[in-house]
């Protein structure tokens, strides 16, 4: 259907993984030239951050869904190039969101069963479409940065975590005063969020001086390894047992000697969804591998009309 000349439209494919929402934009967006992701994307935020808004807030979004914009790779080796959104700003990497995005090309018959090279901001991952539909990414590499640091956190006290990259950097927090359940997700989430500030106060950053924007709790799960709690950088939590949070875990094990190389770790989310994961040593990192499954859950047009006055979001 022909759109009237007020309207811009946006193709949108949307899925879940384990729960957690990947919005994948393949087309109407404005292009960001070439580059890199990481140069594309520094393009994007710069000059065309209405767009990710009107993609990902509401009215036609909201705060939990992550964006996927898909470009052109600039590798002729690479299946597709990649930046990840959400209602905050950008991703270095997003692991959930990298199953979404094979899934929904592998809906589009874009790609079949297979390994598949996916540039991102923070570097080129791989991942492997199965028989079954599940995926498995091969993530950057991972890295515990410092081990155990304490900050005292506003109406909770000290409080303990490892500082790790997993493709984003994560506070790992081993010992947590709330029970990791669904009926706790507000108090999880302002604990998280007290423990974000509490970082951010105290001038604890990554090692690249990047912010630590994603806190990660544990708790021991009837059936999976480990549960987890992961609250993102818009203050919304992950449904999924995050995949960039399970490679900085992964990191954390190998450094503690707790998990050997190529050893299952299944991780489960606060709602139950999981995670299979290993890893392989790279130097001082490791790589990890993340496996899940994807379900694509509509294929629509997102209307931007320029008489509305929330056209670019509620901001
Ligand atoms: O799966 O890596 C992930 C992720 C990051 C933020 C939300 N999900």
């Amino acid at each position: 259907m022909a759109l009237p000349s007020q309207m811009t439209a946006l193709r949108a494919i949307d899925s879940h993984t384990g729960g957690e929402p990947t919005r994948l934009i393949i087309d109407g967006f404005p292009d960001l030239g070439a580059g890199s992701m990481a140069e594309r994307k520094a393009r994007f935020a710069q000059h065309y951050d209405r767009w990710r808004s009107a993609a990902i807030l509401e009215p036609r979004g909201n705060d939990v869904l992550v964006g996927a914009l898909l470009c052109r790779p600039c590798s002729p080796q690479a299946t597709a190039g990649v930046i990840f959104f959400n209602n905050a700003g950008y991703l270095g990497m997003c692991g959930h969101g990298t199953i979404g995005l094979v899934a929904s090309l592998a809906y589009l018959g874009r790609i079949g069963a297979g390994l598949h090279l996916i540039e991102t901001p923070v570097g080129t991952v791989s991942a492997t479409l199965h028989d079954d539909g599940s995926v498995t990414v091969e993530n950057v590499a991972a890295y515990r940065y410092r081990r155990q640091v304490q900050v005292q956190v506003s109406g909770y006290g000290p409080v303990v975590g490892d500082i790790a990259w997993g493709g984003n950097w994560f506070f790992l927090i081993g010992e947590t005063p709330l029970a990791i359940t669904t009926q706790n997700l507000d108090a999880l989430t302002a604990f998280c969020w007290a423990v974000r500030q509490a970082l951010e106060q105290a001038g604890i950053c990554g090692e690249d001086g990047g912010a630590i924007d994603h806190i990660e709790l544990f708790a021991d799960d009837e059936r999976a390894d480990s549960r987890n709690f992961v609250l993102c950088p818009g203050k919304a939590y992950d449904r999924s047992p995050c995949g960039t949070g399970t490679s900085a875990k992964l990191a954390c094990l190998a450094a503690d000697g707790k998990l050997q190389p190529d050893e299952i770790w299944r991780q489960a989310s606060v709602i139950g969804s999981e995670f299979s994961a290993h890893y392989r040593r790279s130097g001082d990192r490791v790589t990890p591998f993340i496996r899940g499954q994807a379900y694509v859950c509509a294929d629509s047009r997102l209307l931007l009309d320029e008489r509305d006055p929330f056209v670019w979001g509620i901001r």
